[in-house]
């Protein structure tokens, strides 16, 4: 941690996702001296490659702009790089870091044959139309089409990239290189996609939740639940909320949150659902449509989000990184919630999850809990390459036999290696263990 703090220290979002995973490691290494032999920690933290380009696109008016494209390959020792892109102004080299490092743990918890990778760019496409939208995409993807693969590097989506950018990159790579290839997942299902694979990530969270509430002899029925986000991944949380029974209350955009103490019910999400992907439109307007819910404005300097104060019984945290902080783990603690299952990638930071240990609050860390989108990624690869696909019922029970299947392995591995109970050690280990053996086997490269 020295070398990486003195090295990068102007990534502080790398620094901490790696800092979250190095103590749960000290009992794993030694019990597996081969490890330490082999240089694991020090390979493990260090992309393999990192690919930085120019993305020149030109605006509606005329304008010429010039964004900074990235691609991570990070660990490709157990499959072909996969992981998202994200297109936001915050994107920076130190983002990207944190979450192709925090996707290696994760590809590897899915047990799907896919390493860890992560790219994006720093364009925002809030207020853009969907023909500069088209234009990005396609100037972004004529430098990465080169540099991708079914069997090398399978991009999909993260913030600020949907099925309308897929779309457009996809078919820009096919323009490019006259193939049609499963080089990048979350395509419509017209070219190549995977039912389910847009409400993967959402539902996993929820079927994770579920997991750790029946471990804990607990339900989530009737449990009033906190999300924040109204993207992809909050918007398909809700959803299997409400198929299991629970009252989600909350959302929120990077300008405000919604709080609905009626619940969100069915229509109310079908409404979101539109506003934010057809209307691209901002959450305050829920307030005017439903009568009886209030919104309220983010203070951004604030040190802590009142959204994470509503009384309720469980958070789905769903935007982005450290969006929970210590203050407002101890507001959910003080609330009596006892559940917290992670849509979004290190949405809490240690202060808070110091907090969720302290009081036992049952914690499912994002690389655990939002592992269903990219374990759906890889199933719809494997449809590509077969050419056909599953059907709705089938790809669901796989990706809830998967979600059962990383919370099992989380939970043997933390008692396993003298942590209890504790999630996030478990998943770290867990997630470790199989791509450290692979790194071992594959030698010194
Ligand atoms: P979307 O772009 O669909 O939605 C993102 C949501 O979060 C929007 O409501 C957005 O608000 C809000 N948001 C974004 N940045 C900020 C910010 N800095 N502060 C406050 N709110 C913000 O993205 P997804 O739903 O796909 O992603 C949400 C989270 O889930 C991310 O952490 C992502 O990495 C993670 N994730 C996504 C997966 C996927 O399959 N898509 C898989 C696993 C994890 P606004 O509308 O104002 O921009
Ligand atoms: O953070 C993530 O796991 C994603 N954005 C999904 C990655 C993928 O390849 O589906």
């Amino acid at each position: 941690m020295e070398d990486l703090n003195t090295r990068y220290s102007t990534e502080g979002d790398f620094l901490q996702a790696v800092g979250e995973v190095v103590p749960s490691l000290v009992p794993v290494l030694d019990r597996h001296p081969e490890f330490i032999e082999a240089g694991i920690l020090e390979r493990i933290v260090e992309p393999e490659r990192i690919l930085q380009f120019r993305v020149s696109w030109m605006d509606d008016d005329g304008k010429v702009h010039v964004n900074r494209g990235y691609r991570i390959n990070f660990n490709g020792s157990i499959g072909p790089y996969k992981g998202g892109l994200r297109f936001h102004p915050s994107v920076n080299l130190g983002v990207l870091k944190f979450l192709a490092f925090e996707q290696v743990f994760k590809n590897s918890l899915t047990g799907l044959p896919i390493g860890g990778g992560k790219g994006g760019s720093d364009f925002d496409p809030r207020g853009r139309t969907d023909a500069e939208v088209m234009r990005f995409c396609q100037a972004f993807m004529s430098e990465l089409y080169r540099h991708i693969g079914p069997d090398t590097d399978v991009p999909a989506g993260d913030i600020g990239v949907g099925g309308r950018e897929i779309g457009y990159m996809f078919g820009m790579y096919r323009k490019l290189t006259n193939t049609f290839a499963g080089i990048l997942t979350g395509r419509g299902m017209e070219y190549g996609g995977s039912l389910i694979r847009p409400e993967a990530t959402g539902y996993g969270a929820v079927y994770f939740a579920d997991e750790m509430a029946k471990a804990a002899g607990k339900t989530i029925e009737d449990a009033t639940c906190l999300v924040s986000g109204s993207g992809n991944v909050a918007q398909y949380t809700i959803e299997k909320l409400l198929d299991l029974g629970a009252r989600p209350v909350t959302v929120s955009d990077s300008s405000g949150w919604i709080h609905d103490p009626a619940g969100i019910d069915r229509e109310k999400l079908a409404w979101i659902k539109d506003l934010k992907n057809v209307r691209r439109g901002r959450v305050s307007e829920y307030a005017q449509q439903f009568s009886g819910s209030t919104y309220h404005e983010t203070d951004r300097s604030a040190s802590s989000n009142p959204l994470w104060a509503v009384k309720a019984d469980c958070a789905f945290p769903s935007a982005t990184q450290n969006e929970l902080l210590g203050p407002d783990a101890q507001n959910l603690v003080n609330n009596g919630c006892w559940l917290v299952s992670e849509g979004a990638n290190m949405p809490t930071d240690p202060n808070g999850q110091s907090v969720f240990r302290e009081h036992g609050v049952l914690y499912g860390p994002g690389k655990a809990a939002n592992a269903g989108g990219v374990a759906v990624s890889a199933l719809e690869m494997s449809q590509a390459s077969q050419r056909l696909s599953w059907s709705r019922e089938e790809v669901d029970a796989r990706l809830r036999g998967i979600m059962q299947n990383i919370h099992r392995e989380s939970a043997a591995a933390a008692k396993e290696y003298g942590f209890g109970n504790d999630l996030l050690h478990g998943a770290n280990i867990a997630g470790f263990l199989k791509v450290a053996r692979s790194m071992v086997a594959q030698g010194v490269v």
